[in-house]
């Protein structure tokens, strides 16, 4: 059904068509600190719907991004080992491939806290971060990255390239997606980038969303969920070009798209828009068991920990993560089913995931409490968890893993 004044983030069109709707959440990223559990929480609608003429999955609610990102963000992405070792081979494998020296310019736009241009400081490469959170680009600063705490935009690209800076290689990993202006965001990369240059961009694949049901990862702060299909139209309509592509395990399954200023795609781009077609990843028949799936997850998660409560047994969760108050809040996991939630990440401890209101600790609590059960809210990260929670299970606790259908790990 066509959406009033609704159009598509990428193409401008009004086709689009609900694929599922989550109803009102609060912002995934919006931890509360004990203060605030006295006063009302925004909530906002959540609904992810199909572009039916550009294939774009997106979601209809655009909250404004300094309510999002600035103040307080409490993402930082070096607490987690794997993500590092991603990161660190991402920039490794461009600094190889593209000759990177002394001369050259790596930018990287939502540098975070550093955790990926330290690699190209490591081999004194110039680097420059960008990312408007003040918290992990003061932390970035302190490790010896250069960093701007600022939005990328259009105009903020002009700047850069009036004081004479062009980069070899941009690189924009999970952001594009988080872009509300996304054509904006691309004409900048487009100033930005030398005529030979390369931007490498990640961001979650649709078709893992789709396929394993990752629900979860819709908040907010995402606002697309690509294929390449539907990255290599916007990109198109922007004036730059998909030229090479790879899937990636990331987050539960991600695109990493190489993207020029000239025409060039190479056979892996060929062969995954192929696989797409094949799959009719552009239509609406993809999509529409996803939500009735959805509902399942809801029901027999809730199912399952109802009844271990009801026969006495404690239950924490793993992972104060944005995919985590998606979780916890659609399907209704309040405190009077999980105790406690732990996380490494010292910035989101002492506070409490949102809407839900369940408390965050460090992850020591899980040996100091040993309850029965923790269910993994950051399943991306499982592998890496449990190993580090060796001593928990040897005491007897279980692991739940909570998609693509509850399991005991
Ligand atoms: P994590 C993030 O989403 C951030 P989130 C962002 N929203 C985005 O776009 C996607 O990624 C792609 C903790 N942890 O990264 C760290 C441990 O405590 O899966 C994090 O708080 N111990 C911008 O927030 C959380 O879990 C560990 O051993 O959904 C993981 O959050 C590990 C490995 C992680 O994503």
């Amino acid at each position: 059904m066509e959406k009033k004044d609704l159009r598509c983030r990428s193409c401008g069109s009004k086709r689009l068509e609900t694929v599922l709707d989550l109803g009102r959440m609060p912002l995934a990223d919006a931890l509360l600190t004990e203060e605030e559990l006295d006063l009302p929480e925004a909530a906002y609608p959540l609904e992810a719907a199909l572009c039916a003429d550009c294939s774009l999955l997106q979601i209809t609610e655009t909250v404004p991004p300094e309510v999002l990102f600035c103040r307080k963000y409490p993402y930082y992405s070096s607490f987690s080992d794997e993500l590092l070792r991603h990161s660190r081979e991402n920039a490794l494998e461009l600094i190889a491939s593209r000759g990177l020296n002394a001369k050259s310019l790596a930018v990287e736009i939502a540098s975070n806290d550093g955790y990926l241009l330290k690699n190209f400081v490591e081999k004194e490469i110039p680097c420059l971060g960008i990312d408007p959170a003040e918290g992990p680009a003061e932390a970035a600063e302190k490790i010896g990255v250069p960093t701007i705490c600022a939005f990328f935009t259009a105009e903020f690209a002009n700047e850069l390239a009036e004081m004479g800076k062009r980069a070899d290689v941009i690189i924009a990993n999970n952001v594009l997606a988080h872009v509300a202006d996304v054509r904006g965001f691309l004409a900048g990369i487009r100033t930005l980038l030398r005529e030979d240059g390369v931007a490498s961009i990640e961001a979650p694949y649709v078709r893992d969303l789709i396929d394993n049901c990752e629900f979860d990862t819709i908040y907010h702060e995402h606002l697309c969920y690509f294929s390449a299909t539907s990255a290599d139209r916007l990109l198109r309509n922007n004036g730059l070009y998909l030229n090479s592509v790879k899937r990636i395990p990331i987050h539960g399954g991600s695109l990493r798209l190489y993207v020029g200023k000239k025409d060039e795609p190479d056979g892996a781009v060929r062969a995954l828009l192929g696989e797409e077609r094949d799959r009719g990843i552009d239509g609406m028949n993809y999509y529409n068991e996803f939500a009735a799936k959805v509902g399942s997850i809801k029901s027999g998660l809730t199912h399952m920990l109802s009844m271990l409560r009801e026969q006495g047994c404690r239950i924490a969760a793993y992972g104060a993560a944005a995919k985590g108050a998606t979780l916890i809040n659609y399907a209704g996991l309040g405190k009077d089913l999980i105790d406690f939630v732990v996380d490494r990440n010292t910035h989101k401890q002492g506070r409490f995931m949102p809407g839900a209101r369940i408390p965050i600790s460090g992850p020591e609590r899980l040996l100091l409490e040993q309850p029965d059960y923790c269910l993994i809210l950051a399943w991306n990260f499982a592998e890496e968890i449990m190993n580090q929670q060796e001593e928990y299970r040897a005491r007897g606790g279980k692991f739940i893993l909570p998609i693509p259908e509850w399991k005991i790990a």
